[in-house]
């Protein structure tokens, strides 16, 4: 069952995949308010539609666990320390959870963190331009998703920390405005 929470912001370096629940839960119309848009999907014409109507053209089915990294823990550590490293991206991002589970994390228009912990046939619609960061969870540490471009798969993760901010970026800060 997916779940929305405020973050607890009790996360190091070496615990980031644990829920870190707050215990404060967060509604979908909080998420719908920055633009987060959660779906639960369980057949592949819905997800098939959903691609049409918002105009994706491309897909790929990423596998995320410790033997796709050929049991290299560096390597493994390494790509998980950057997907939690906070960051935006100038298209939209879908993600549609196949098997496993694991943590999204948006920031709202205070600039807390949002925690979304999905699991099988849970999907997550992250406007362009939106803070956010993923982590496998500590439990699984897996998960098998689909990810769904629009045009060809645009890969640049614009982190925080760049100080950098596009006009996705900008436009997305300007729509969530108070
Ligand atoms: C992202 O952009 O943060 C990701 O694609 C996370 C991995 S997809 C399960
Ligand atoms: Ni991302």
């Amino acid at each position: 069952m997916v779940q929305f929470y405020y973050h607890d912001n009790k996360d190091t370096l070496e615990n980031f995949t644990e829920p870190h629940d707050s215990g404060k839960p967060v509604t979908q119309e909080e998420l719908a308010a920055i633009g987060v848009i959660y779906k639960y999907i369980t057949t592949q014409q819905e997800l098939d539609a959903l691609a049409k109507e918002r105009e994706y053209k491309n897909r790929d089915v990423v596998n995320l666990n410790l033997a796709a990294f050929n049991n290299d823990l560096d390597a493994y550590n390494a790509k998980m320390q950057q997907f939690y490293k906070e960051h935006y991206h100038d298209d939209e991002e879908i993600r549609y959870i196949v098997d496993g589970e694991g943590y999204f994390d948006v920031r709202n228009k205070g600039d807390e963190w949002i925690r979304a912990r999905l699991e099988k046939n849970d999907l997550l619609i992250l406007p362009a331009g939106i803070y956010h960061r993923f982590t496998l969870t500590d439990g699984l540490k897996q998960v098998k998703a689909v990810r769904l471009f629009k045009d060809e798969p645009k890969w640049e993760a614009i982190n925080r920390d760049s100080g950098k901010e596009s006009d996705a970026r900008l436009s997305y800060a300007q729509s969530i405005a108070v």
